[in-house]
C-alpha cells in the first residue's frame, strides 16, 4: 500500500463545537454576512454580463398544439437504443480534481459529493471522465513534494499551448476510489500518448488494481486531429499514423498482466478537424474490435479564444445567444455523427460524445452561465440520446471559464463563501429524470407542433411502455402570451383502458423568467441559488403539479411557460423512480479553510457505493455566519445524512 496511513479521528473534538452551514439560504445573495465577495476576484465566473433574451419569434409559436403517442415502443418509428438516466456526465479536467473533487483520498470536497449524489439518486450511478488537454502529458510518479497529489510543471513541451507535465501520484486513484464508495460515480481515465516509444502505462496498471469495476474505459489520444496543429506530431500525422499509435498502446494493454481489462479502450476523440469516417476508413473498428469499450468524439459548437487568447475572430455573444435557443442547435452538432452511431451500433460499441460545452476556450459571459445554457444543454443531450449516442459529458475546467456547472470559491474566500452551481447544472438532473433509473428507457423526438423549432418534444418508452413526456419552450415571453398547452392522448383506447391515457398525471417543471437569467432557477421548485451559496444540496420545498387529465375525451392538457421545460410522468412507476422517499447528502461543519468531506475507513470498509441506509442519520444545527463547510463523521465514522423528500403536491386547474 503506498499510502497506509489516514487521518480518521484526530479531527473529532471540532464535533462539539462545529457549527454547521446554513441549510435554507433561498432567498439568495446573502450567504456570508461577514463579507462582501463580489469584487474580490476577476475570475471569469463572476462575470457580471446578462445577455438581452431573443425577442418573441414572429411569427408566434401555435401556442396550442396536440400529440398522439402510442402505447407500447413496437408501434414507434425511429425509437433510440435502450438508454441510461446516467446518460449526461461530466468531463473533468485533471488539472483542477483537487479543487472539485478533492485534496486527497481523504479530503474530499463536500459540494461535490452531494451534487453527484443528487444526480446518482435519479439515474443510480453518475459517468465522469477525469482528463482534458494535459492528459497525454500526465506522469504517475511516487510522490510529490508538501504531499500533494497533482503537480504542474512547465518542461518546455514544444507545443504552442504549452501543455504542462502534469505528475499525479497514486492518492489521485484513491481518491476516485474513495468518491465511488460513498456516492456510485464511474471513472474514465485516460493512457498519455505523447511519447509512443515511451508509453506510460501505470494510469492504467493502478487504475485497474484500485478501481476494479467503478473504472470504465481509458481514453487513447486527446484530439489526435490537432496532434499536428499543437505541434505534439510532425505536420503530416494522418489518422493512419493514429491507427499506428493506438496499435502501440493496444499492444501494451496486451503484454501488460497489471492491466487485466484489455477491452475498455475509447477512441479516437476527433475535435472535428478529421471526420470519424476518416479514423474508421483505416478499418479502425474491425482491427481493434477486441480492445475497445467504446467509440467517442468531442465537440463544441464555437469557442471564445479570440477573447481569451486572440486566436481566431471576436465572436458577438449577443449575435449568437439565439442559435443555441432552438431545437437545430443540438441537431445540427450532431448531424455528422449520424453515421457513426450506426456504425457504432452496427460494431455494438457505444458511442459517446466525450466533451462538450457551450463553447471552448472558456465559454461566453452571459451565455454559458445562462438559463438558456440549460435548455440548450438539455435539448441537445435528449437529441444525442435520441440519436443513438450512449452518453455525453459536460466539461468542468478551472474558475476562469464561464461554462462550468459548479465552482468552488477561490481558495482565499473559501472560509467566508461556498460553490456556485450554474443553470446548465440543471440539465444533468432533467436528463437523469427523464431517462430514470431502469436501464431501459427509449426516446423519440416528437417533432412536435409540426417540428417548430421552439417547442421540442420527446416520448420516453422504459420497458415498452409510454412512460414520460419532455416538452421544452425555447421563447422567453413574460406576458405569458407564448406559454403553450401541449394536449397529448395515448394510445387509441377507450376509457379505462390500461394503456390508455391515464387519469391525472405529474408534472415537474426547469423553470426561471428568461433565458438570460443567471441566479433564479428552479427544478421543481428548488433550487442551489446563486453565486456562493450552495453547499451542493438543492434547497427548497419540491413542487410537483398533478394534472388531472379529461378521460372521456382521452386527453391530458400540460402547459409549458416561456421559456421552460416540463418533465411529464404518465405512470405511477415512472414517478415513483423520480420521488425516492430518502436522498443521501453529506453533511459539512465549519472546520478548516476548505469544503471537504473526512472518509472514515469503517464506511469505506462497508460500502458498496451507496450504502446510506447503512449510515447513521446525522444532525444539523443552524449556522451563524455561513461559513465554509467541511464533512465530518460522527464518532462512529458517518458522514451520511437521510432526508426525507418532502413533496408539495398541488392540483393544477
Ligand atoms: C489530506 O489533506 C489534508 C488537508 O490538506 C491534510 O490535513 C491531510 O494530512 C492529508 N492527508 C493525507 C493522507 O495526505
Ligand atoms: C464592488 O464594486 C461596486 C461597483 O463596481 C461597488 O459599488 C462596491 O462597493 C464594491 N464592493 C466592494 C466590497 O468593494
Ligand atoms: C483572492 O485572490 C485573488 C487572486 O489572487 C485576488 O484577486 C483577490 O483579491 C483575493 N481575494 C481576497 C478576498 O483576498
Ligand atoms: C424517422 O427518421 C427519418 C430520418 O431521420 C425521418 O426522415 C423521419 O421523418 C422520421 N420519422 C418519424 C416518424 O419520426
Ligand atoms: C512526453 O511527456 C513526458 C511527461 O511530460 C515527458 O517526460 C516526455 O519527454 C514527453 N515525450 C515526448 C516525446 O514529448
Ligand atoms: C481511501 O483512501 C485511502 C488513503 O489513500 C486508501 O488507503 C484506501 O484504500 C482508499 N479506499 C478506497 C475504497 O479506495
Ligand atoms: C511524421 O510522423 C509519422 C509518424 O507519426 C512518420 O510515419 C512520418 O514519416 C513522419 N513524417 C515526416 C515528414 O517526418
Ligand atoms: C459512413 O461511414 C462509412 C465508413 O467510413 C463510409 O464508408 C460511408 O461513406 C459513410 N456514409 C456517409 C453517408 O457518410
Ligand atoms: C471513406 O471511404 C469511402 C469508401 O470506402 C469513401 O467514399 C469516403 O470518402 C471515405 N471517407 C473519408 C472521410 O475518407
Ligand atoms: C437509432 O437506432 C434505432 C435502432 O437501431 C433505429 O431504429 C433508429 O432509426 C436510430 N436513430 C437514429 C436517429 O439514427
Ligand atoms: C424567479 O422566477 C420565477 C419564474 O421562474 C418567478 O415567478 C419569480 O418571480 C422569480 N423570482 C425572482 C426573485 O426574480
Ligand atoms: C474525453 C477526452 O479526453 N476528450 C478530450 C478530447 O480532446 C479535447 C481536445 O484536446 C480535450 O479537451 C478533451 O479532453
Amino acid at each position: 500500500m503506498l499510502f497506509p496511513s489516514i487521518l480518521f479521528s484526530s479531527c473529532l473534538p471540532f464535533l462539539t463545537s462545529a457549527s454547521v452551514t446554513v441549510y435554507n439560504q433561498w432567498p439568495l445573495g446573502d450567504a456570508t454576512g461577514t463579507a462582501s465577495p463580489a469584487n474580490s476576484t476577476a475570475a471569469a465566473y463572476y462575470d457580471p454580463t446578462v445577455l438581452t433574451p431573443p425577442p418573441v419569434p414572429s411569427p408566434a409559436i401555435p401556442t396550442q398544439f396536440s400529440l398522439q403517442l402510442d402505447s407500447t415502443a413496437s408501434a414507434v418509428k425511429n425509437l433510440s437504443i435502450p438508454l441510461s438516466g446516467h446518460f449526461l456526465g461530466f468531463s473533468i479536467e485533471f488539472s483542477v480534481i483537487n479543487q472539485l473533487i478533492g485534496l486527497n483520498a481523504s479530503f474530499l470536497q463536500v459540494p461535490f459529493l452531494n451534487l453527484m449524489s443528487s444526480v446518482a439518486q435519479h439515474s443510480g450511478q453518475v459517468n465522469i471522465r477525469v482528463g482534458g488537454n494535459t492528459q497525454d502529458y500526465a506522469t504517475l510518479v511516487s510522490s510529490l513534494p508538501d504531499g500533494e497529489m497533482i503537480q504542474k510543471e512547465q518542461t518546455g513541451n514544444t507545443d504552442p499551448t504549452e501543455t504542462p507535465t502534469l505528475d499525479f501520484t497514486a492518492e489521485v486513484l484513491y481518491m476516485l476510489g474513495n468518491v465511488s464508495a460513498l456516492v456510485n460515480i464511474h471513472w474514465y481515465l485516460g493512457i498519455p500518448l505523447n511519447d509512443t516509444a515511451n508509453l506510460r502505462m501505470g494510469i492504467a496498471e493502478v487504475g485497474e488494481a484500485v478501481l476494479g469495476p467503478k473504472l470504465i474505459g481509458f481514453q487513447v489520444g486527446n484530439e489526435p486531429d490537432l496532434y499536428a496543429a499543437h505541434g505534439h506530431r510532425n505536420s503530416s500525422y494522418s489518422p493512419s499514423n493514429y491507427f499506428n499509435d493506438f496499435g502501440l498502446v493496444v499492444e501494451a494493454v496486451n503484454d501488460d498482466a497489471d492491466i487485466p481489462t484489455k477491452n475498455n479502450l475509447i477512441a479516437p476523440n476527433l475535435s472535428g478537424t478529421w471526420t470519424p469516417e476518416s479514423v474508421w476508413n483505416t478499418s479502425f473498428i474491425p482491427a481493434f474490435m477486441n480492445s475497445l469499450g467504446a467509440l467517442a468524439v468531442e465537440h463544441y459548437p464555437n469557442d471564445n479564444c479570440n477573447a481569451e487568447y486572440g486566436i481566431g475572430s471576436p465572436v458577438n455573444v449577443q449575435d449568437v445567444f439565439a442559435s443555441y435557443l432552438n431545437h437545430n442547435a443540438g441537431k445540427s452538432i450532431i448531424a455528422p455523427y449520424l453515421n457513426s452511431t450506426q456504425i457504432a451500433q452496427t460494431a455494438h460499441l457505444p458511442f459517446l460524445m466525450f466533451e462538450t460545452n457551450t463553447a471552448s476556450c472558456g465559454g461566453f459571459p452571459g451565455l454559458s452561465d445562462s438559463f438558456g445554457s440549460a435548455l440548450w444543454m438539455l435539448d441537445y443531450a435528449l437529441q444525442m440520446a435520441y440519436s443513438n449516442f450512449s452518453g455525453a459529458m459536460m466539461h468542468v475546467s478551472g474558475e476562469d471559464v464561464y461554462y462550468n456547472p459548479f465552482q468552488p470559491p477561490p481558495r482565499n474566500e473559501s472560509t467566508y463563501n461556498q460553490w456556485t452551481v450554474r443553470p446548465i447544472f440543471y440539465a444533468t438532473l432533467a436528463v437523469a429524470e427523464v431517462l430514470g433509473n431502469s436501464n431501459t428507457s427509449q426516446i423519440v423526438d416528437l417533432q412536435a407542433n409540426a417540428d417548430n423549432i421552439y417547442t421540442p418534444a420527446y416520448a420516453i418508452y422504459e420497458d415498452g411502455e409510454c412512460a414520460r413526456l419532455a416538452l421544452l419552450n425555447y421563447v422567453t415571453d413574460p406576458t405569458g402570451a407564448s406559454t403553450y398547452t401541449a394536449t397529448f392522448s395515448i394510445g387509441g383506447g377507450a376509457t379505462g383502458d390500461a394503456n390508455g391515457t391515464p387519469a391525472s398525471v405529474q408534472v415537474k417543471y426547469l423553470l426561471a423568467p428568461s433565458v438570460s437569467e443567471k441566479v433564479n432557477v428552479t427544478w421543481a421548485g428548488q433550487t442551489y441559488g446563486g453565486p456562493f451559496v450552495s453547499d451542493g444540496r438543492i434547497q427548497g420545498e419540491i413542487d410537483i403539479q398533478t394534472v388531472n387529465c379529461d378521460q372521456s375525451a382521452n386527453t391530458c392538457a400540460v402547459q409549458v411557460p416561456a421559456p421552460g421545460f416540463a418533465l411529464v410522468f404518465l405512470t405511477s412507476a415512472a414517478f415513483s423512480e423520480s420521488d425516492p422517499t430518502t436522498t443521501q447528502t453529506f453533511s459539512t461543519t465549519s472546520l478548516t479553510s476548505r469544503n471537504t468531506a473526512t472518509v472514515p475507513a469503517a464506511v469505506l470498509a462497508t460500502s458498496n457505493g451507496h450504502s446510506g441506509s447503512t449510515w447513521r442519520l446525522g444532525s444539523t444545527s443552524p449556522e451563524n455566519n455561513g461559513a465554509r463547510a467541511l464533512a465530518k463523521p460522527d464518532m462512529a465514522g458517518l458522514i451520511a445524512m437521510l432526508f426525507g423528500a418532502m413533496a408539495a403536491r398541488r392540483v393544477l386547474t
